[in-house]
């Protein structure tokens, strides 16, 4: 049987029995493998993981290296949710058959993938793990852009962000649509648990990731995943972009059980306003020029009708 890890304060968390070792290719201050610990350290249980092709998974496993202490397969950019279903419904079709020698032992399967390989590539066979409704859990690391291949916009990247498909200059503002809203998409698949997480707050991201352990089907997790080298921040402050993100309400953290309730886990005391999370990254730089202040106002206005929109879900119950 499993049993839910306790867990007392971040220095026990962040120094306990670690499966995703500290020696990487990681660019310095790049939050992907903050957020993989996280979830990792959330559970003592056995682990089957995947990532799909991107910066974790070209960052922790050159040959002959690996970064990773647990089974573990990297097969592709569209299948890793998939190779981690059929891990499951494999595991599931011993157990019944009684073939397994310790079956009280309760792995948890987890797929990890950029937003490029879930939003875009990935997404169709994410869609499929869903309604199938394997016991799995897929984590997005969403740092908003195909960081990996040198900075292509994705579906998930945020209007007016320079990207090298979408760059800001005389004629443009650079991306030009509205990033994808995958939580409720996935959550539209009525699976049990679906949710936002950020870094900075690592004890609802923990209360998130065993609860999505917890419940028997699949598990969808957005995480917020600030990016040194194309967000164009100081390495040092990734948590502070993190911060700035979660306080500014650009990435509100809330949870959809059931594909319905929705829960907001997180209200900041004082509220920031985007521009300060704009003003912080490079990539949003060109925004402070006065053709593109409106879209400032903008971003705003979007930001404060969403969470408006969040709330009015969480009061409506329904
Ligand atoms: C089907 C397919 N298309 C394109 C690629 C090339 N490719 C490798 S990594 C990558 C970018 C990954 O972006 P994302 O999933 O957002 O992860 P990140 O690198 O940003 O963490 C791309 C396009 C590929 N490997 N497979
Ligand atoms: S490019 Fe971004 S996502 Fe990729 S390793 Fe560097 S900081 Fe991390």
């Amino acid at each position: 049987m499993s049993e839910m890890k306790k867990i007392k304060n971040l220095k026990e968390f962040s120094t306990s029995a670690d499966r995703f070792e500290g020696a990487n290719l990681l660019c310095p201050g790049c939050a992907h493998s903050i957020i993989v610990r996280e979830v990792l350290n959330a559970t003592n249980d056995d682990l089957v993981l995947s990532a799909s092709t991107g910066c974790l998974e070209v960052c922790t496993a050159v040959y002959p290296y690996t970064s990773w202490d647990a089974s573990w397969i990297h097969i592709g950019f569209e299948n890793g949710s998939t190779a981690v279903a059929g891990a499951e419904a494999m595991y599931k079709a011993l157990k019944n058959k009684g073939r397994l020698k310790q079956p009280d032992r309760n792995p948890k399967f987890v797929s990890f993938a950029g937003d490029g390989a879930s939003y875009d590539i990935g997404f169709q066979w994410i869609s499929g793990c869903m309604e199938r409704g394997h016991n799995m859990m897929h984590v997005v690391l969403d740092n908003e852009v195909y960081a990996n291949t040198g900075g292509q916009r994705s579906s998930s990247t945020p209007i007016g962000s320079s990207t090298t498909t979408a760059p800001a200059g005389r004629v443009s503002y650079g991306e030009k649509k509205n990033k994808k809203d995958m939580v409720s998409i996935m959550a539209s698949h009525h699976i049990p648990y679906s949710a936002q997480v950020s870094p900075n707050k690592w004890k609802d991201m923990v209360k998130k990731i065993q609860h999505g352990f917890s419940v028997d089907g699949p598990v969808f997790i957005n995480a917020v995943s600030p990016c040194t080298t194309e967000w164009k921040f100081d390495p040092k402050d990734t948590m502070l972009l993190a911060d700035l993100s979660t306080d500014s309400l650009v990435f509100p953290l809330y949870e959809i059980i059931d594909g319905r309730e929705l829960n907001i886990t997180y209200r900041p005391k004082n509220v920031v306003p985007v521009e300060e999370y704009l003003a912080a990254q490079g990539r949003f730089k060109h925004l402070f020029k006065d053709e593109y202040k409106h879209l400032i106002k903008e971003w705003q206005d979007r930001v404060d009708d969403n969470w408006s929109y969040l709330q009015r879900r969480e009061e409506a119950r329904v």
